[in-house]
């Protein structure tokens, strides 16, 4: 491993805590990841993005930022990266998943604030993420209420644009977006010193439906009988498509689906024939946090998908790509965005058409819908979303949990008894 101790002290960083940071990722990703058998050989590409995860793209965004690119950090599957990628910026996630950086988050925030809120704002105050010390713009947006506060207090150490997401999905609102897109390109030209055209904007949109189409593969064949892959893995590559370059993201993750439907020709699969199949719905899971899948996958079921904005809300539906001018272009862009299910949204009844239709397609046994504690808005969606499913004949349990260990155990013996349930 290089040793990147320069970089991160130029980057003004707490070096003394983000040692012990360093020193408990490597045992964490060795007993949740590779104490798995028989994984994809392809997964050898984030194996290695993780082991050096505050090194490797850190030092690229920096050597980027020295021919005078510029790196947008972001929040949310809501803020269009193709925007940025047309005016030749960086885009990088900066959500926390880490209860590391919880509490210097709570520093500042309410303790009932969401733990994915306290450790993105821990992680920059506290100065123990090069991500949030990179960034040379936040794009925050008006997803929910603990988001819009952390944006002030953000915005008081670093430059801040924040756009606002209409609550609703009315025609109005959709362009709404599109108004909403088209100033922050200008925002984003403005940052970069670049032009966004209609060509460049056509080529960015292509870029990022590769990715997806990527992305989207990978999960078709996690639809099949043979599982070829544990939903820990596949949820490794989702958190890494946020920090990563897209077009290379794209590369690896193609070259994981070739794999995996090599795997299913060939009938290998990840777990014994039999095991219970689980659609995981609900709050994000940002890296590193792997807790809810490991407990699920080693409680006798697999994950063979997620109805998350780290699974299929980052990916499903493309933009369209036949639009020539910018004003069509915003427009196509809105319309993709607006199609994603978040619950900040009211109605929200296509986030249940979704859910629904994916258990079917994933063959689920059962769906475990999770909410990150102090979330109100899955919390309360919760119980639209269980009524739906037992309606529906599909068993479904609720859980609450947050980025701490207090409550594996009991965690554990719920899933399990869950799982059992299903046999
Ligand atoms: S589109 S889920 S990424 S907002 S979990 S911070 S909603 S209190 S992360 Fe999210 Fe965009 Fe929605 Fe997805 Fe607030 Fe809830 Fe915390 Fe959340």
């Amino acid at each position: 491993m290089a040793n990147y101790q320069q970089m991160w002290k130029d980057l003004g960083m707490n070096l003394e805590a983000h040692d012990n940071l360093c020193a408990v990722l490597p045992t964490a990703f060795g007993d949740v990841y590779l104490s798995q058998e028989n994984r994809p050989a392809s997964m050898d590409f984030w194996d290695m993005v993780v082991a050096d995860i505050h090194g490797i793209r850190p030092a690229e965004l920096i050597e980027e930022q020295k021919k005078g690119r510029k790196v947008f950090g972001t929040f949310c599957v809501y803020v269009p990266d193709e925007v940025v990628i047309a005016a030749d910026g960086i885009v990088t996630g900066l959500c926390g998943g880490s209860q590391f950086w919880v509490p210097d988050g709570e520093a500042v925030l309410p303790k009932s604030t969401c733990p994915l809120i306290k450790a993105s704002v821990g992680a920059r105050l506290g100065k123990t993420c090069p991500f949030f010390r990179i960034a040379d713009m936040y794009v925050g947006e008006t997803t929910c209420d603990g988001k819009k506060k952390a944006w002030e207090i953000l915005g008081q150490d670093v430059p801040m644009h924040i756009m606002d997401i209409p609550q609703m999905k009315r025609a109005k609102d959709i362009e709404k977006w599109a108004d909403e897109i088209r100033e922050f390109a200008a925002v984003v030209e403005k940052t970069t010193g670049n032009k966004i055209t209609p060509e460049k904007l056509a080529e960015s949109i292509h870029i990022i439906n590769e990715k997806r189409k990527a992305l989207a593969r990978v999960y078709e064949t996690r639809k099949s009988d043979v599982i070829p892959i544990s939903g820990k893995d596949a949820l490794l590559m989702m958190q890494i498509a946020f920090f990563d370059d897209p077009v290379r993201c794209a590369q690896m993750t193609n070259r994981l689906a070739d794999e995996l439907e090599q795997r299913v020709k060939d009938g290998v699969s990840v777990f014994p024939k039999g095991t219970k199949r689980i659609l995981v719905s609900g709050t994000p899971m940002a890296i590193p946090n792997w807790k809810l899948h490991h407990i699920i996958e080693t409680s006798g079921a697999a994950v063979v998908c997620e109805e998350t904005c780290t699974g299929t809300r980052y990916f499903e539906n493309l933009v369209d790509e036949t639009k020539t001018t910018l004003d069509d272009q915003y427009k196509a862009l809105a319309d993709r965005y607006m199609g994603i299910n978040c619950a900040c949204f009211t109605p929200n009844s296509g986030r249940i058409d979704d859910i629904l239709r994916l258990a079917k397609e994933y063959h689920v046994d059962g769906v475990i819908d999770v909410n990150l504690k102090f979330c109100c808005l899955y919390d309360t969606e919760g119980y639209t979303v269980e009524k739906a499913l037992k309606e529906a004949g599909i068993p479904v349990l609720g859980i609450e949990t947050d980025y701490t260990d207090a409550d594996a155990e009991q965690l554990r013996t719920r899933i399990e008894a869950f799982v059992e349930m299903l046999g």
